[in-house]
């Protein structure tokens, strides 16, 4: 995008008294990146506009992604690099003596998700805009998002995180989109005049659902696509129904809070609202939004592709039913038909304690005329599959089980496509946890391995690694992230080597400084820097890291002469405030960091880093940093993991288990530049199978394991009284659930070989290289590109000649 300089000066100065009546020289860093934010906004509001009308005017077919969750990180970096204005406006602030980093700090962070799934979904609107793919995402609102993480006396402590406090530059509300969603009451069908069944419904709650859209910028390419989230509100005129408390309360609460707990299934009745209220909401702005067209709503599916994300919008299935069937007055045959080609579900997780099955009798009250016709649904499905399969094979495929909706259930058999995020994932979920699905629907199911955009995580998190990059492969690969493995061309280079060491020591130090500044430690930049970032959870291994690490500290106490290569050992993590066992291994986390970084006798050989309240923002901090990127998790629990394709996008060697998408990684970069360790996930099973694993063998006859096992509860680590036992119990005495014994030699020999690599520089550098150059495979952009391929059947509407992906990895 062009930019007039003087014209930008003068808005600017325009914008800043018109929002606070006051001089520039006045205005706080936070009030200053607002008026930045919308100026910005201001400028692409053309080509958001211009884009929605060529989608309308040629009525291109288009996606409609349905998440719970988006975590879409600060915004105005990313827009001005996507309106190709970033060195532009850096420089014009700068002749107005401002910084534009001051400002791009400022902003709140959006944490409107619990992890991967909901980076996933933001890093896919990035890349629909940037192919120039017809997309819209549809989330919730919420007033509140992840909480905030505090570290007290090494506890986590969380605190509401009210991001919208100042305001929000980049959403627009459109009140005249609202739409009604009706919650409770009694539906009851009777047939008009013309024979058709019409429900009719009775004391039903009736909440606005208000739309907020935020434009979602292509990468330089003038596409701007929208990310709409609901807000729940009193509908106008309906104040009267409303006039207790508790009412008001109940809607008002809707739209509140981010359910923070990621892995695992809560069956609270708000949580049930809030997937009904996101679905109804969607789906009547899509059909709304359709009918303006001139065509038959038989012929819907051919312009419009909804996709759910995880079972928690499932519910879009039968909602979209009931539009077709009580407002459109069509078949149930056809509605079916319609329904299912429409449709497509990605499972994100393998754990049991993540299915949502919803009771009957919370359905029932809550959204009536939907359970009438999930019932219905099921009743067709077993009656048609018992003649087919038998009556076992018929229930056991049910989607209504021993009183409950299985979701999982209704969003394979309400889909023509059900993919997981990873080759292993998905051969499990075939083979193993939906292995009857896979014998009825064969042809539903499909691998899309995730991917992660490199214009975050390389271009805006890495502009040092972006400019070398730049330097010798050339610009393209920003189009066509394949091209990233030109880069390996120089993989015998000394120079490019050396210069890749820089950029690495210069984001070491960027990030030690951050930890001075927030946590008064000193870390050695030199040291080598392994980072574990994601979600606390046990089938993930914090725990297994921080067991070396008590090793570790051990190692250098006995040998003070050894010597033993420094490691900084950084965390980042949120536990789920109801997950107290998480909560536990945060503690020792802490517990053991301040051990080791107060004993003089350690120094710098050994640091260990616990960030507070790791969100997008710190993870663009600190993977630019990182050498060692720990993928550690229990092997075929981890379902894809996307900061492992991060962390070796910026240079990282990934220790590993063959678990999610590290098996492709390992696949790319090869067996010599990947740290492998630990059962495979073959091995686990038959270990299911056999129940021959017994931990407290292990504890028992290795001295290695029994000394750092026990320095948990003989007051080695201060205090972790009540952790250290409840931690030691479930490792020796409840069998170790994650096989974290059973691994633990092999991942101290990959630790080994990581600490011998790393006294050769030419080497670990010349590892580093071939990670980035091998990244290129890992970029959403062909993820995308594959879903709009094979399940959406959607087309970019950029002309052939921009679209930059002729080339598949
Ligand atoms: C997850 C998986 O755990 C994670 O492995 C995957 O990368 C991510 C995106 O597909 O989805 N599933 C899940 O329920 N959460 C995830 O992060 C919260």
């Amino acid at each position: 995008m062009e930019l007039d300089r003087t014209d930008f000066k003068k808005n600017f100065q325009r914008v800043t008294t018109g929002l606070y009546g006051v001089d520039i020289e006045e205005c706080s860093p936070s009030q200053l990146y607002t008026v930045l934010g919308t100026l910005i906004k201001a400028y692409a509001g053309e080509d958001w506009n211009k884009t929605k009308k060529y989608y309308e005017e040629e009525q291109v077919k288009q996606l409609y992604y349905f998440s719970m969750e988006y975590l879409p990180g600060r915004m105005l970096k990313s827009n001005l690099l996507n309106l190709d204005l970033l060195d532009t406006v850096r420089d014009i602030l700068k002749d107005m003596h401002l910084d534009l980093d001051e400002l791009i700090q400022a902003e709140v962070d959006p944490a409107l998700g619990n992890g991967g799934l909901g980076r996933l979904a933001s890093c896919f609107m990035d890349s629909l805009a940037s192919l120039g793919i017809p997309g819209a995402g549809d989330g919730i609102r919420y007033k509140y998002g992840l909480f905030q993480q505090k570290f007290i006396e090494g506890h986590q402590v969380e605190v509401p995180e009210n991001w919208l406090r100042n305001g929000n530059v980049w959403e627009t509300r459109r009140e005249n989109k609202a739409v009604i969603v009706r919650f409770g009451g009694q539906a009851y069908l009777y047939e008009d005049a013309n024979g058709h069944l019409v429900p009719f419904y009775q004391n039903t709650q009736n909440i606005l659902a208000v739309p907020y859209d935020t434009a979602v910028i292509g990468y330089q390419n003038e596409i701007i696509n929208t990310l709409r989230l609901w807000s729940a509100e009193i509908p106008p005129h309906e104040e009267i129904h409303y006039h207790n408390l508790a009412d008001q309360q109940s809607v008002n609460q809707l739209t509140e809070v981010l359910y923070p707990d990621d892995s695992n299934y809560e069956g609270r009745l708000l949580r049930l609202r809030q997937e009904y209220f996101l679905c109804s909401a969607g789906i009547q702005s899509i059909i709304r939004y359709y009918k303006k067209m001139d065509r038959t709503m038989q012929e819907i599916a051919e312009y419009v592709a909804i996709h759910i994300n995880d079972t928690h919008p499932a519910l879009c299935i039968p909602e979209f039913m009931r539009i077709l069937l009580d407002e459109e007055q069509m078949s149930w045959g056809q509605v079916w038909e319609i329904t299912k080609k429409t449709m497509s579900y990605t499972n994100h997780t393998i754990m049991q304690e993540a299915m949502e099955k919803w009771p009957v009798y919370m359905l029932e009250e809550t959204i009536p005329r939907v359970y009438q016709i999930i019932e219905e649904l099921n009743r067709r499905q077993i009656e048609k599959k018992i003649p087919l399969y038998g009556e076992e094979m018929a229930y056991r495929t049910a989607i209504i089980q021993e009183g409950h909706v299985n979701m999982a259930h209704l969003a394979i058999i309400g889909s023509h496509s059900v993919n997981g995020v990873a080759q292993l994932h998905t051969n499990l979920l075939k083979h193993e946890v939906l292995k009857e699905f896979n014998q009825l629907y064969p042809a539903k199911f499909n691998n899309k391995t995730n991917g992660i955009t490199q214009r975050r995580w390389l271009q805006l998190a890495n502009e040092e690694l972006t400019a070398l990059l730049d330097r010798k492969i050339g610009t393209e690969w920003k189009k066509n992230p394949a091209e990233l493995k030109i880069f390996k061309s120089f993989a015998e280079d000394e120079e490019t080597l050396n210069e890749l060491a820089e950029v690495k020591l210069k984001n070491k130090k960027r990030f030690a400084a951050y930890v001075k500044e927030a946590l008064d430690i000193e870390i050695d930049p030199t040291a080598l820097f392994d980072v574990q970032i994601k979600r606390l959870h046990e089938y993930k291994r914090q725990l297994l890291n921080v067991l070396h690490i008590i090793h570790r500290y051990f190692d250098i106490k006995e040998n003070p002469e050894k010597d033993i290569q420094p490691r900084v050992f950084i965390f980042g993590a949120k536990a789920a405030p109801s997950y107290l066992y998480a909560k536990y291994v945060i503690k020792l986390i802490n517990s053991v960091a301040k051990l080791v970084n107060e004993d003089h006798a350690v120094g710098d050989k050994l640091k260990v880093i616990f960030v507070e309240n790791y969100g997008v923002s710190l993870a663009e901090l600190i993977i630019p940093a990182a050498e060692v990127s720990e993928q550690i998790s229990l092997a075929s629990k981890e379902a894809s993991g996307t900061s492992n394709m991060k962390l070796m996008l910026n240079g990282a060697l990934t220790v590993a288990t063959l678990d999610g998408a590290n098996v492709e990684i390992r696949d790319h970069v090869g067996d010599d530049n990947i740290f492998l360790f630990g059962l495979t996930a073959e091995e686990v099973y038959q270990y299911y199978q056999d129940g021959t694993y017994q931990s407290r063998e292990i504890y028992e006859t290795n001295p290695q394991v029994r000394k750092v096992l026990n320095a948990l509860i003989d007051g080695t680590i201060p205090d972790v009284l009540e952790e250290g036992h409840v931690i030691f119990d479930s490792l020796v005495n409840d069998n170790d659930e994650y096989f974290i014994l059973k691994d633990f030699d092999s991942y101290l020999r990959a630790q080994e070989k990581v600490d011998e690599l790393y006294q050769d520089p030419h080497k670990w550098n010349q590892k580093s290289l071939l990670n980035i150059a091998s990244s290129g495979p890992f970029s959403a952009d062909f993820t995308i590109k594959r879903y709009a391929d094979e399940i959406w059947h959607i087309d970019s509407v950029l002309p052939e000649e921009e679209q930059h992906m002729h080339h598949e990895p």
